[in-house]
């Protein structure tokens, strides 16, 4: 008998067929299932196996909704904050995610945002969009260069050193902190800071690409970003929890930092407008992760995670 699954979000094309063939699957209506018809789905079908996405929150109290049945929740995401693994563990379900296979697009977004931001992408888009007509002075609105610059990366993990080696083809210089040190073979010339509070006078860019959780939440803050050089660029591609969002539109609005480029906002989808009003300001919705081979690649990773329980080996990446 196949294994029985319910797919919570609508994935790529390939992906959804996968799970069909493989799986006695339950396919989402196109808007997804909300968290009431998930859990009525996953007690209707008798699922052993949930396939979500970063935008289905299971909190304790969700995850004691869902029947006895479900044994894995695989999310097709790096990031996990949107689940109480703890909770599900005391539950008896596993929860896998799909780490390295957006790498390569999340580290992409994130050079993205910095050269928007440096080089006044949004700025110079509007003017263009609104008919062009007024040239420029030779020393008006001008943007930064990133090379020679220094980029302080939080995060030194698996998107963060894919970013670093991106930078180093911008011949930036590169320190970062981590919690621990890595090992110098994977460093390639990065120079490790051991506080953030060290790092951040020395970046003329800084990248989030930690986790997000209570072990990171608003450790960008006032104080934080006071200790920034003034002018530095600011950007996360990480989790909107890292940052304390009135003390970043302070540090944009007075001119202390010279721009920033944003993917992830502590409220999500409806983040906080007045970051649509700084001209300063290069935003993204949400979507690092959002290209054609990468969210198969997500989707199918966590197929693999589903296929591998039900043939009762461990799944690769159980959290
Ligand atoms: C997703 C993400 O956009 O992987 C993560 O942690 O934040 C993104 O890739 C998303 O949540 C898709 O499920």
């Amino acid at each position: 008998m196949k294994p029985r699954v319910v797919v919570a979000r609508v994935l790529p094309p390939a992906v959804m067929q996968r799970a069909q063939e493989e799986f006695d699957a339950l396919l989402p209506p196109p808007a997804g299932f909300t968290l009431d018809e998930l859990v009525a789905a996953a007690a209707s079908h008798g699922a052993a196996a949930l396939v979500v996405t970063g935008g289905v929150k299971l909190d304790a109290a969700a995850l004691a909704r869902l029947p006895e049945t479900v044994k894995l929740v695989a999310t097709c995401s790096v990031g996990f904050d949107h689940i109480d693994v703890p909770a599900a563990k005391a539950r008896g379900i596993a929860v896998t995610n799909t780490p390295d296979v957006l790498n390569a697009a999340t580290a992409d977004l994130a050079f993205l945002l910095m050269l928007g931001a440096a080089r006044r992408a949004s700025e110079y888009e509007r003017i263009m969009r609104a008919g062009w007509r007024k040239g420029f002075g030779f020393a008006e609105n001008l943007g930064h260069d990133l090379t020679g610059k220094t980029l302080g990366i939080f995060g030194m993990g698996r998107i963060g050193r894919v970013l670093a080696r991106r930078a180093r083809a911008f011949d930036m210089n590169i320190i970062y902190h981590n919690r621990t040190r890595l090992d110098p073979a994977l460093e390639d010339g990065a120079e490790y800071v051991d506080s953030l509070e060290a790092m951040l006078p020395r970046c003329d860019v800084l990248s989030l690409n930690a986790p997000g959780g209570s072990g990171t939440a608003k450790v960008m803050n006032r104080e934080t970003f006071a200790q920034m050089k003034k002018g530095a660029i600011f950007v996360n591609t990480a989790r909107g929890s890292l940052v304390d969002e009135d003390a970043l539109i302070e540090a944009l609005s007075s001119g202390h930092l010279f721009a920033a480029g944003l993917d992830v906002f502590a409220s999500e989808p409806a983040f906080d407008l007045r970051l649509a009003e700084l001209p300063n300001v290069f935003l993204t919705p949400h979507v690092a992760s959002a290209t054609v081979e990468t969210r198969d690649a997500m989707g199918h990773r966590a197929l693999d995670n589903v296929a591998a329980i039900a043939a009762g080996t461990a799944p690769r990446d159980a959290l």
